[in-house]
């Protein structure tokens, strides 16, 4: 794709120097990341068709839902949302991602421990966080980091370490224009192409093994994942994922259509108000490679594809309802059932998440948006001097509270489509502690808490709100002081 074509000309005035916003360049990035992974995966291509036809048919069958999104500003956004998967060696990594990515508008929120899942990895979500960056395109990466103190081999850790170390996974010119960007305070439309053309160097697959075939046998041993990480020059996009409005609808659709689907859906059982994130995936592809020292050939699964609906956010208390939910239905899965049966008890065990959104409301489950939805009566309320009562205006429906969508991931959900991706079935847990700190220190900052960013935005929206309120009132107030003469 030649990108010079898609640059918006709607470019940032900044004292002389013309720059593109980092929204821009962000739209741009997520454009050739999808035209580079198209290319690498045809797979990915029918999974983009799928999901626009289900989007479309759902959209057909339920005019309200469209309406409702056209209304929030969310149906601009639905065909070009995406979020990708990288996985990294280093801690240097993780810091040269975390400079590159700040130039996109993306901040690492959250912090994802998926040791427990038998997953020698932890990770963050690095995606926009102001509600406008989010509209205009919310690209997510997920971006893990390898646990190197998992692998429980010294000599394989430090062989791997060192491996990981010769490496250098950005290309010069890439960190000179991010060096620029930080100095200058941006990159106008040519500079901002030519970042984004050589950052999408580093997410490229290479068939191209890095080690011999003993080694890679080696890191495949200590875990699969290990071997993924430290066989290559970079860390290749492992998947793309669009964003559907009917999950049950994609997943019967990819079988259909050949992919050979995971069995379950991740997340949530499927409700009339979705919340959080539910997820399913094709199986990774069995892909040739090459081997270093000799040549000879062999076969990796990374790559994969993978399809996602989102729903509400959830407050700390909603998240705790739903992590305890989910633990009874795995609990009871441990004693070995079958998908129907799976998805029975999961259906059961939800009944206890209220599906009702003014009782989630209410009861403090979820985050909400608040926008007033007649004017009309709102500003007649006001002017007629009555205190501002949400629940009053509410039940009115003169404002109407609508769910906040869900921006980031699920570390159980992850930790399933890790391991079907994986093509292994092992589910040792490693007993190592969380390690926030350790990523922390190795990204250079901290993680943003995904919970105050809910908050706020649910926050925000009440204050616009509020104010609006009382400046109608006070001009009342003032008209019934000052009467405009005729
Ligand atoms: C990432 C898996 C996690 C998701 O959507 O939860 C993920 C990986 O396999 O690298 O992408
Ligand atoms: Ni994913």
């Amino acid at each position: 794709m030649n990108i010079n074509m898609n640059i918006n000309m709607n470019v940032n005035v900044n004292k002389k120097i013309q720059f593109l916003s980092s929204d821009e360049i962000r739209n741009l990035f997520s454009q050739s990341m999808s035209a580079m992974y198209r290319e690498e995966v045809p797979q990915y291509d029918t999974l983009l068709n799928l999901v626009a036809d289900v989007n479309c048919n759902t959209l057909e069958k339920t005019p309200e839902l469209g309406r409702k999104m056209q209304d929030d500003g969310e149906m601009q956004r639905l065909a070009v949302e995406r979020h990708g998967a990288i996985r990294l060696g280093t801690a240097e990594e993780l810091a040269g991602m975390r400079r590159i990515f700040r130039v996109m508008g993306m901040f690492p929120v959250g912090y994802y421990d998926l040791s427990v899942a038998g997953v020698p990895v932890h990770a963050t979500a690095f995606r926009p966080t102001d509600d406008e960056a989010l509209r205009i395109n919310p690209f997510r990466v997920f971006t893990s980091l390898l646990r190197m103190e998992l692998i429980a081999d010294p000599a394989l850790r430090a062989q791997a370490q060192a491996i990981l170390e010769k490496r250098s996974i950005f290309t010069p010119r890439a960190l000179e224009l991010t060096q620029q960007c930080e100095t200058e305070g941006g990159l106008d439309a040519i500079r901002a192409a030519e970042f984004v053309n050589e950052v999408i160097q580093t997410f490229r697959w290479h068939s191209q093994a890095k080690v011999s075939y003993d080694t890679y046998q080696q890191l495949h041993a200590a875990h699969r994942l290990v071997a993924d990480v430290v066989s290559f020059s970079g860390p290749h996009i492992n998947h793309l994922t669009p964003r559907t409005l009917d999950i049950d609808a994609a997943q019967a659709e990819m079988s259909r259509r050949g992919l050979s689907a995971k069995d379950l859906i991740e997340g949530p059982p499927r409700r009339r108000h979705p919340i959080l994130l539910r997820q399913t995936s094709f199986k990774a592809l069995e892909e040739s490679i090459t081997f270093a020292e000799d040549g000879s050939l062999g076969a990796h699964t990374a790559r994969f594809g993978e399809i996602e609906q989102r729903g509400a956010a959830l407050t700390g208390a909603g998240r705790a309802l739903y992590d305890r939910l989910l633990s009874d239905v795995r609990s009871m899965e441990n004693s070995g059932s079958a998908v129907n049966s799976y998805e029975a008890q999961l259906s059961a065990a939800f009944t206890n998440f209220p599906d009702d959104l003014d009782v989630m409301h209410d009861q403090g489950l979820a985050f909400f948006e608040y926008v007033i939805r007649d004017m009309d009566a709102f500003t007649h309320i006001a002017g007629t001097g009555v205190e501002f009562d949400l629940a009053i205006l509410r039940s009115q429906k003169i404002v109407e509270a609508l769910p906040i969508i869900y921006e980031d991931f699920l570390p159980v959900s992850a930790a399933g489509i890790f391991q079907s991706n994986l093509g292994g079935c092992e589910q040792n847990s490693y007993s190592a502690s969380s390690a926030k700190e350790q990523f922390e220190a190795a990204l250079q900052t901290q993680v943003i808490d995904e919970i105050e960013l809910y908050k706020q935005s649910q926050e925000s929206s009440l204050d616009a709100v509020r104010k609006k309120y009382f400046q109608i009132q006070a001009k009342a107030l003032e008209l019934s002081i000052n009467p405009v003469c005729c």
